[in-house]
Parts: C-alpha cells; structure tokens; sequence
C-alpha cells in the first residue's frame, strides 16, 4: 500500500511524514519548493505475525510495509489544473490512497485555519486534473472518429469516456462512478487521480487537538478523517524516554501512536487485509484490499506467481494457532485447494503453487 501524503503549502505534511516514519525530514516554515518527494517505509505491527513466527521460528520476519510519500505542497499560485501537472504527478499516480493533510492552525503569517475549504481546494484541483486527461484523450478519439476510423473498440472508449467527462463536470469522483469490470479495465491505466481513495489527515495544533468534532463530523461524511497533533507528534517520535512519551500522549488524549491510528484506519476503512505466507526462511505478511482473488493476491508476492497461478493451498491463521502443525490441520481437513478466483480472506495463510 503507497499512501501519498498531499496538501496545500506549509500545511504539515513533511512534519507528519516524519512523525510517521520516524524520520527527520526538513520542516520549514516558508513553502517547500524541494521538487522531490520524501519517501519511506513504515512497519506494520501485526500479533499475528509474531504469533505465526512463534510457531515456524524462521529465519526472518517481515512485516507489511506501507509506503509514505511527502509531496511538495500544492502551490496555489500556480495556474488552476495545473497544481497536479508537475514531476511528481507520475509519482502521485503511483499511489494507492492519497492522504490530504489539512492545516488545522494558524500558519506563521497568522492566516487562520479553514480545513472544509482546503478540502474542497484540493478536491477542485484533483477533479481538474483528470478532467484535463479525459477531454484530451475524447479530443484524439473523436478526431479519429471523424476521419472514418469508426471501429467497435473506439466506439466503446468514446462511450466510456464520455461517462467520465460527464462525471467529471458535475464535480463527483471518478470513484463514485459505476462502472463495470471491463470498462474498470480498460481505463486503469490512466491512474486518474479521482479513482484513488481518499483520507483525511487534520493536522491540529497542540491547543486545539481534540476540539474539533463539528469539523470532524463534516468533513467525515465524505472521508475517512483522522486527527493528528503533527508537530506534537513529530517532537515524541523524537524523545527517547518512552515513559515520557506514553505520558504525554495521555494528556493530550492520544491513545495510540500516528502510525498505529493511520495503520489501523487504513486497514478499517479503506478495506485492506492481510495474508500471509510462512516457513523456515520467512513469515511474512502482505497488504491487499479486500475482496481481492487468490491469483490477483499471488500477484503482489511476484508477478510470475499471478502468471503461472495453479492454485493456492489454504489455511487460516488461527487453525494453526490452534493446532501448532500443518500436519494436524491436514489430518483435520481444514487446509483447502483453492482456485484462481477464490476470495483471499484476511489471516489467511497461503502458499501459491504455480508453472513457471
Ligand atoms: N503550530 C503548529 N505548527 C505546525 C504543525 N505542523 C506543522 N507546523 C509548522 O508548519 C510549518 C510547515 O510544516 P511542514 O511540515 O514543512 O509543512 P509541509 O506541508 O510539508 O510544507 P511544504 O512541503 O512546504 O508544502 C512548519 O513551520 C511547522 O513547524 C502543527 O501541528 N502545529
Ligand atoms: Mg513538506
């Protein structure tokens, strides 16, 4: 999973990548004009990873990663449609979740906060950016058209592209739009920036976290929000004296580490699970979302695995708890052969067979 942390300028976001990775990112109160982004891996804790260890005792560990990247911040001074136009929008597209980091203080010139219309800034300049994608690409399939190359494929792209810009006008997420699988398929490639899930990052200042639940409240009915104190936050990561940490954290009302809170709400909400694959070499667990087929899941271990995919032999995660031995769970018939368009639950444990 690659979460791409975007925002307005000086909105916080390198300060919560750094509390998030554990990282010492330059903060810097004027606009970053840095033209690359930061990146880094963050380890997700999973008991049932050490539980499974436990049992295999392998000679390593992995956990799932999700991958952060820290944009420069979106210069509004730059035209409109064309704040997502630069270097780094390749990189965006690459991402699986884009995560608006919205300033919920009052910034070093003494502008007031106003996260409900920077959410709508930054949505305006997603839909933007697409809708520029889209007219180009209607543009070239009805040159086409015109000049009597009036093939069933091309009629079809014409009929799906038309369904975008239509989308795209009335200002609502590609995402939202129904669309079937194979008309899914054929637009993938593009990577528009509306078809990636979206969250919420309210990044408060220290004296005003915890005091922002009408806010909240709004901006939840179309995101999954979540609610840091990032300079806070950044400044813990950075304290060696975990006592301290869990202390402050307490009185500020924080439950959980950022990463935890972000982890736990990518997961939840946005509909990822885990498997995993295990042995004497390696436990190890990997993210996918849910719903996702055996073959699509063999996919994220290596390409080939998806390609050359026979079938998976199949057990959960707490058969094996229960029994310590896949012996046993053989002799139980509770370990399955499943096929490519099995629905991989989460906690299941597998191991692909495939032709290389
Ligand atoms: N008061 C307060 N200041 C913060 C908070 N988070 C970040 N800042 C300050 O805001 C300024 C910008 O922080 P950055 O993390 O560099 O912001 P950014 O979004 O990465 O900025 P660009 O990369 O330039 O777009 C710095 O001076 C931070 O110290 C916060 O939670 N509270
Ligand atoms: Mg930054």
């Amino acid at each position: 999973m690659k979460i791409g942390l975007i925002g307005l300028p000086n909105s916080g976001k390198t300060t919560i990548f750094n509390a998030l990775t554990n990282s010492e990112s330059e903060v810097t109160a004027y606009a970053n004009t840095k033209v690359e982004p930061n990146q880094s891996q963050v380890k997700v804790g999973d008991e049932r990873v050490d539980k499974l260890s436990k049992i295999y005792q392998p000679q390593k560990t992995t956990y799932a990663n999700i991958e952060m990247i820290d944009f420069v911040g979106l210069s509004t001074e730059e035209k409109n449609g064309e704040l997502f136009s630069g270097t780094a929008v390749p990189l965006i597209k690459n991402t699986n979740v884009l995560a608006f980091v919205i300033r919920n203080f009052e910034d070093s010139m003494g502008n007031s906060q106003n996260p409900i219309s920077d959410v709508e800034t930054i949505i305006n300049e997603l839909l933007l950016s697409d809708l520029i994608q889209v007219e180009s690409k209607l543009d070239r399939i009805n040159h086409t058209i015109q000049r009597g190359k009036k093939t069933n494929e091309l009629l079809i792209e014409q009929n799906i592209f038309n369904k975008l810009l239509n989308q795209l006008n009335s200002e609502t997420p590609l995402r939202h739009l129904d669309l079937t699988k194979d008309e899914e398929k054929l637009i993938r490639g593009y990577q528009f920036l509306t078809m990636k899930q979206m969250m919420i990052i309210l990044n408060s200042d220290e004296d005003n976290y915890g005091k922002s639940k009408e806010i909240i409240t709004v901006l939840e009915e179309n995101h999954p929000t979540i609610e840091f104190a990032g300079k806070f936050e950044m400044e813990l990561c950075q304290l060696d004296d975990k006592d301290s940490v869990s202390m402050f954290m307490e009185d500020m009302g924080i439950s959980e580490s950022a990463t935890n809170r972000l982890t736990t709400l990518s997961y939840d909400v946005l509909g990822y699970i885990s498997f995993f694959t295990v042995g004497k070499d390696e436990v190890r667990a990997w993210t996918i979302r849910k719903g996702s087929t055996a073959q699509e899941s063999a996919g994220t271990i290596h390409t080939d695995l998806s390609r050359g995919f026979i079938r998976a032999e199949c057990f959960h995660y707490k058969d094996i708890l229960e029994t310590e031995s896949e012996k046993i769970l053989k002799e139980k018939g509770r370990f399955r052969l499943e096929g490519k368009d099995y629905i991989v639950q989460d906690g299941d444990v597998m191991s692909i067979r495939f032709n290389v």
